[in-house]
């Protein structure tokens, strides 16, 4: 009996894939098929994938040609495949054409011709598209991140930009900039707002009565009342208003999340999360006016391990900051600590004082680090007592996270509900946080330099 393996991702199977697995049955007696795994194609860069690994593993199987189907799970799983049933050919479409040449060592590599004219990139593609646009601060490092990684994003159409301020001739030509807010929302399913903080509210309200979907750079709002309103207004709408924080859908991130929940530090006790940078503050053109101040920049982010660990029922915080403009509550610094009936935590922020921006989560059997900067980190350890015990864990990155946002936010307006890694009660926690600040609840402000 010859037997003939060969692997695939299968996502929304066509006549490619059909014809492949006829001409790979017809090399021998026995065809086994692998099926990647959803996390196993995450990590190989194709995020894109719609059907879950079951809809495709069932979608193989119906064609009656696999009498075998494996799931290919990890890097080097071939070789161990191969072994381990007696595959005499290994074989896959030409578009892999030298890529499994090292395969020869163990088999007969085979690699038959592609059909062309259609892809499962065509067929996600060719579902309806959702128009994007983006809003706010063009020069912002975080709007041209967002803009170039929606080209990655399949289902995605980018179709232009508002800038709230006016724009200069070094603005990205390839972007259509719209003269006005509400023309760009006409063109538009949904939009991403990246605007000044204390602008979000208006441009969410006017883009939910534009029946336009959302997805807001955090935080959602300066208040957590007003958070709380706009999600019911969007609900009302049957539209999506999700926040959007790229660390919470980087890989790695979520990982660590899970592991501290699944106890492997024991209970946690203490969570210390710190954000820095002097990178905008260094800016010539540097104005209090214009810039994100320090707790709407990196608040969010560094509050985001702290709500989703210990959930966002503390008793107590305290606020202290360093204000450098009091007319715009510029805070160069700020630390706020919050007390929970087991637990504490402490996050410190700053764009006009460097830190080290490491993440660590303590707990009765061990503790969670994640070096700088921890927020689009790849990469944590898991320490104990013995250093024996000692874990480590990567998981590649592409793109800080944005990537899995918008496909989030995607399918979030694909399905009608919202599917965001970030729960609604922790966006207005985080509003409401900042609100605090805003209005000097709990605050202590370390005096005013200027
Ligand atoms: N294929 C084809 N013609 C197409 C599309 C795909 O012959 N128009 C072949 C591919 O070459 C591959 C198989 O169908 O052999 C499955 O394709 P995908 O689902 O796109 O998965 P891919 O990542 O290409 O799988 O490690 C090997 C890879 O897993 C191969």
């Amino acid at each position: 009996m010859r037997k003939v393996i060969t692997y695939g991702t299968f996502d929304m199977l066509h006549y490619g894939h059909i014809r492949l697995l006829e001409r790979a049955k017809a090399l021998g007696d026995y065809l086994i098929v692998g099926v990647t795994s959803e996390e196993f194609d995450r990590k190989r860069g194709k995020i894109n994938v719609r059907q879950s690994l079951m809809e495709r593993i069932e979608a193989v199987k119906s064609t009656g040609l696999a009498d075998k189907i494996l799931i290919e799970e990890y890097e080097g799983q071939k070789i161990d495949d191969i072994r381990q049933y007696g595959a005499d050919i290994f074989t896959v479409g030409s578009d892999w054409d030298g890529k499994f040449d090292y395969l020869r060592e163990f088999c007969e590599v085979i690699y038959l011709e592609r059909t062309e004219g259609v892809s499962s990139t065509d067929i996600r593609s060719s579902e309806e598209r959702i128009r994007l646009g983006m809003v706010g601060s063009v020069e912002s490092s975080v709007f041209q991140k967002y803009y170039e990684e929606s080209a990655h994003v399949d289902g995605l159409e980018f179709v232009g930009a508002f800038s709230e301020r006016p724009l200069d001739d070094c603005v990205d030509p390839y972007i259509k900039w719209f003269p006005n807010y509400n023309e760009l929302l006409d063109n538009c399913d949904a939009v991403y707002i990246v605007s000044h903080p204390s602008r979000h509210e208006e441009f969410i309200r006017s883009a939910l009565d534009s029946d336009c979907h959302v997805l807001c750079e955090a935080p959602i709002t300066l208040n957590g009342d007003t958070c709380r309103e706009l999600f019911e207004l969007a609900d009302s709408k049957k539209l999506i208003l999700m926040e959007a924080v790229k660390t919470a859908y980087s890989t790695a991130y979520n990982r660590f999340i899970l592991m501290v929940k699944n106890g492997l530090i024991g209970d946690a006790v203490s969570v210390d999360a710190t954000c820095t940078s002097l990178r905008d503050m260094q800016r010539e053109n540097w104005s209090a006016e214009k810039s994100q101040n320090s707790i709407c920049a990196w608040g969010p982010t560094a509050m985001l391990p702290v709500f989703q660990i210990f959930g966002t029922g503390y008793t107590g915080k305290s606020i202290v900051s360093r204000i450098i403009d009091v007319a715009e509550k510029y805070d160069s610094y700020t630390r706020v600590s919050f007390v929970y009936s087991n637990a504490i935590a402490s996050i410190q922020v700053g764009k006009g004082v460097k830190s080290e921006g490491e993440l660590i989560v303590s707990g009765t059997k061990g503790y969670i680090y994640i070096p700088a900067p921890w927020w689009k980190t790849d990469y944590f350890e898991i320490r104990y007592e013995n250093p024996e015990e000692n874990k480590r864990f990567f998981y590649q990155l592409d793109g800080e996270g944005i990537r899995n946002e918008y496909l989030s936010f995607l399918h979030s307006i694909k399905q009608g509900n919202v599917l965001s890694c970030i729960s609604r009660e922790v966006s207005i926690q985080i509003s409401s946080v900042i609100g605090d600040y805003y209005a000097g609840n709990d605050c202590t402000i370390l005096g005013d330099d200027r």
